[in-house]
């Protein structure tokens, strides 16, 4: 994966190229013309509000760099699909329109409706709910209109989409038109029957929110021809926390911890690296990383185990 500048080390966020961004949609992309288009925050709230583009722009804009990170098929919870990117969101914090709205003493939750609609799993006038905490939606919800300084694309929600940092991609509705306070969960495909699972340790499934800890090694690639000598081995690693330890294993050997960039002041993933000698021959290369909370990647059987490259180094 391609990265923009700035260049690892200066302690700013780089950036994955929009286009090179995977793309998740359950139901298609909605065809919306922004003239028509409004956001409505509505429910358990003392003023009902209806938005258009114009009064979604006079709240302000910020800026929020994360990192972004798709679960994976919900019918295969320990299958790794390692998509991943980093990108700078521009747009306002879902508090700034809760302020206005107001919601009632009995609000507890938030849901979030995209424009989407269509059939999934057999099952036909859906439409791409998911929900959240209102506790936790007033704190970490964003409401993102630009991608990388661009406004978004149809296919990652224009004009508008919900943004989580630090929870799988899936809670970020994209072609947000809805926003829901109740007094309990959305039922639906995509809250209650779909992406939920049970983590190690519990017994009950639980919704899909915060990410695992997890890395990736970026370079080099998987399959990639090498000249034998000193090769850099690089990634990126991200949690729901602080990185605090990247190791990697060549060939089944030893950890060796790689440097690890300090964490920034928001969500965004952490760089490591390893120069390490490579002999001629073929070689696997593991990385595997730690969190502030004691959250280590395993070696196999789930989604966020360690990621393996294997590359081919030139004779001499
Ligand atoms: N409305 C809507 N929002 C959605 C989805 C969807 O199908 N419909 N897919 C989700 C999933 S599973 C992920 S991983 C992210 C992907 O965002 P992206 O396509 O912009 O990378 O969008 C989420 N938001
Ligand atoms: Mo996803």
């Amino acid at each position: 994966m391609t990265t923009q500048v700035p260049a690892p080390g200066t302690g700013r966020p780089d950036f994955t190229p929009t286009d090179d961004v995977f793309v998740r949609k359950h139901l298609g992309v909605p065809d919306i013309d922004v003239a028509d288009w409004t956001l409505t925050v509505e429910g358990l709230v003392e003023r009902p509000l209806r938005l258009d583009m114009d009064a979604v722009l006079a709240l302000g804009t910020e800026r929020l760099p994360a990192f972004h990170e798709c679960f994976g098929s919900p019918f295969a919870p320990d299958v790794p699909t390692r998509a991943v990117a980093q990108v700078e969101w521009a747009g306002v914090p879902l508090a700034a329109l809760l302020d206005r709205a107001v919601p009632l003493a009995a609000a507890r939750h938030v849901w979030f409706e995209g424009a989407d609609t269509g059939s999934f799993q057999g099952q036909d006038g859906l439409t791409y709910v998911k929900d959240l905490p209102l506790s936790v939606a007033r704190g970490d919800v964003f409401l993102a209109h630009r991608m990388n300084g661009e406004p978004l694309s149809a296919e990652h929600g224009f004009p508008l989409r919900a943004v989580v940092p630090r929870m799988f991609g899936t809670n970020s509705v994209k072609w947000l038109t809805r926003i829901v306070l109740a007094d309990r969960r959305a039922e639906g495909m995509f809250t209650t029957r779909l992406y939920n699972r049970v983590l190690p340790g519990d017994s009950e499934p639980r919704p899909v929110r915060e990410v695992d800890v997890s890395s990736k090694l970026f370079a080099p690639g998987d399959g990639e021809q090498l000249r034998a000598g000193v090769v850099e081995l690089s990634g990126r690693a991200w949690s729901t926390t602080e990185i605090v330890g990247v190791e990697v294993s060549v060939d089944e050997g030893a950890w060796e911890a790689a440097e690890v960039d300090p964490p920034g002041s928001g969500p965004t993933w952490q760089r490591f690296s390893l120069e390490r000698e490579l002999t001629p021959g073929e070689h696997r290369i593991r990385c595997r990383a730690r969190d502030l909370a004691g959250r280590v990647q395993p070696l196999a059987g789930a989604r966020n185990a360690v990621h393996e490259v294997g590359v081919e180094v030139a004779g001499g």
